[in-house]
């Protein structure tokens, strides 16, 4: 969990935080100058994110901020995007006040690089915002760059016009940055969050202060593991990344909609509907809160993809928000290959992706059922259950007969009402539609004592698989003996750079299957950044004779590492034949 500077009790804290806990879902928004330029520079295409553009296409401060005297949102309509949000089901709204280019979205004393003293349009966006969120019953939050600011020649980032040699960050924070964050905290009403951003190089006791003036201002307003050196009142994970499994303490994931922040002309890698709903619960099964980004045009507009996604991410919380808002994640521990459980008090979520054909079986709930329902269904009609146990390998087993029409054309919801406090067999269990999931990082790595060690990557990979001799086991409780085809998952590099070839040897008990990993597919990992993809090897096939508890073991006996990659692992799938 983020550490705070100042010391509170857990159930003060745990006040600060309820809204917050509650909410699980937000917008997030990138608006600004970057908006006019929309991804292009003098007629060329400016690669990577819009609102960097002034860094990646090189522009000089003179040229970029009279981008201000054009800055005219005429469709700005507060209200209206207020209510997309609230359409969307959203129950917080963070904005980026001033983002890294240094230009801030409200009225400041501090800097007239703003909005009210520099724009043709010369009202303060924040203000309005500010009077809607609150009409509303939405949270608003201002996203704030605190370390780099590509405007003020003390600020970090903008090595074009400024001599970081020269710079004094403590300046900035006196004249810009400081002043700033005061402003937005006491010009608003009261302010939920502030998000900072990019802490950099910033020091401790830098980070305090930028803490403390938030705190100062608005003791209850939140801030986000951002500001640095693990400070801040929750985890912030990185752009896009969901964690593989369940997260202690509390947190978020930030992600675009499309893969940029800021507008951008020619970005039409849109996420679709189903893959939106899926990632939020994945996140609320983990325990975090998933920001999503929209990035308005220079006019002011939402963009209608965006717009529409939302409205239908919107349409599917209308039925099934209570398995999201107030949420806590799985009591199992491991992803399920159906979908994903959140709970709460001695209610469990079953989020549905994969709807089977009669019979939904759930392996390893502890607790009595006393009640199973669709959340669909407003009537609460149960549904017909039936719990048993198989003592020959200590396994719950519960089995819903569900309706042959899924109730939502994405995720379904079945809600168990259980005794007591939800619990689940900790162990990796086999999933109920016979598929065996291994996750790299529900292995347990033993290498050589001496030599390269295998690393574990941020998001799940074993990585710097350089060297033979380590291997990695997984212990799982197989109920359904039988052939399964084995699949590998390796991960590509950010520049899709790849390397196979390698010899791998997949043990269970004492049958081994020996294969060649080999390139057959590309699929996106959603829970990813775009650019890394899971490259899919089959292996061949392999036997497990009977139920219980097995160790599966992978060894590499041979690795390529001519591009010094080898084989990065995400996972391995059994598949029954
Ligand atoms: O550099 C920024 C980027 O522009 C964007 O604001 C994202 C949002 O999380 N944060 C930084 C990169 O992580």
């Amino acid at each position: 969990m983020a550490k705070r500077p100042t010391k509170r009790t857990q159930q003060s804290q745990d006040r600060r935080m309820k809204w917050w806990r509650e909410a699980r879902f937000g917008m997030f928004i990138h608006w600004g100058l970057y908006a006019l330029p929309e991804g292009i520079w003098k007629g060329k295409e400016i690669p990577g994110i819009g609102e960097w553009i002034q860094k990646r296409a090189n522009i000089p401060v003179s040229e970029y901020e009279k981008l201000a005297e054009q800055f005219n949102p005429v469709k700005f309509n507060a209200k209206e995007w207020v209510q997309v949000a609230k359409d969307a089901g959203m129950k917080y709204l963070t904005i980026t006040s001033k983002h890294h280019d240094g230009f801030a979205l409200f009225k400041s004393d501090a800097s007239p690089y703003n909005i009210v003293d520099a724009t043709p349009y010369g009202k303060d966006v924040i203000a309005e915002l500010a009077k809607e969120c609150q009409k509303a019953d939405i949270k608003l939050c201002f996203y704030y760059s605190q370390k780099q600011d590509w405007h003020h020649p003390n600020g970090s980032g903008n090595t074009l016009d400024f001599d970081p040699n020269k710079q004094n960050f403590n300046q900035y924070m006196r004249e810009k940055g400081l002043p700033q964050i005061k402003e937005i905290l006491t010009q608003y009403g009261p302010i939920g969050m502030i998000w900072y951003d990019t802490p950099q190089d910033i020091t401790t006791a830098q980070t305090k202060k930028f803490i403390t003036a938030v705190y100062d201002s608005q003791p209850n307003c939140l801030v986000n593991g951002r500001a640095g050196h693990g400070l801040g009142d929750y985890q912030s994970m990185g752009d896009n990344l969901i964690p593989p499994a369940r997260v202690e303490g509390d947190w978020e994931t930030p992600a675009t909609l499309n893969d940029t922040w800021g507008f951008k002309k020619n970005d039409p890698n849109w996420k679709p509907v189903d893959g939106l709903i899926k990632r939020l619960v994945d996140i609320v099964s983990k325990g975090g809160n998933y920001l999503l980004n929209v990035g308005p045009t220079a006019e002011g507009v939402i963009p209608k993809p965006s717009v529409t996604r939302l409205k239908k991410v919107g349409d599917w919380l209308k039925i099934n928000g209570d398995a999201i808002y107030g949420a806590s994640a799985s009591p199992h521990p491991y992803e399920l290959s159906w979908g994903a459980i959140t709970t709460k008090g001695r209610k469990l979520y079953l989020n549905i992706w994969d709807w089977p054909k009669s019979t939904f079986t759930l392996y390893g709930l502890k607790n009595k059922v006393r009640k199973a329902y669709l959340l669909a269904d407003k009537t609460r009609t149960p549904l017909e259950k039936q719990q048993t146990r198989d003592t020959s390998i200590d396994l719950d087993i519960l089995t819903l007969k569900l309706p042959r029409k899924k109730p939502d054309k994405v995720v379904s919801v079945v809600v168990l009402e259980v005794t007591g406090e939800p619990e689940m067999d900790a162990t990796l269990l086999q999933n109920a539609d016979g598929r065996i999931q291994l996750e790299a990082h529900n292995g347990q790595i033993k290498s050589p004592k001496t030599g390269a060690q295998l690393t574990r990557g941020r998001f799940g990979t074993i990585e710097n698989w350089l060297t033979t001799g380590h291997r990695v086991t997984w212990t799982v409780k197989v109920v359904t003996p039988g052939t399964y085809n084995v699949a590998v998952l390796t991960q590509t590099e950010r520049n899709g750079k790849w390397e196979g070839g390698h010899k791998t040897k997949l043990t269970i008990g004492r049958a081994p299957l020996s294969a060649t990993i080999k390139e057959q597919e590309r699929r996106d990992n959603p829970k990813a950044n775009a650019d890394l993809l899971d490259v899919v090897s089959m292996l061949g096939q392999i036997t497990i004779n009977k139920p219980g508890t097995h160790d599966i073991t992978l060894r590499m006996e041979k690795v390529i590492k001519t591009k010094g990659i080898g084989p990065k692992l995400r996972a391995i799938q059994l598949i029954p034949a």
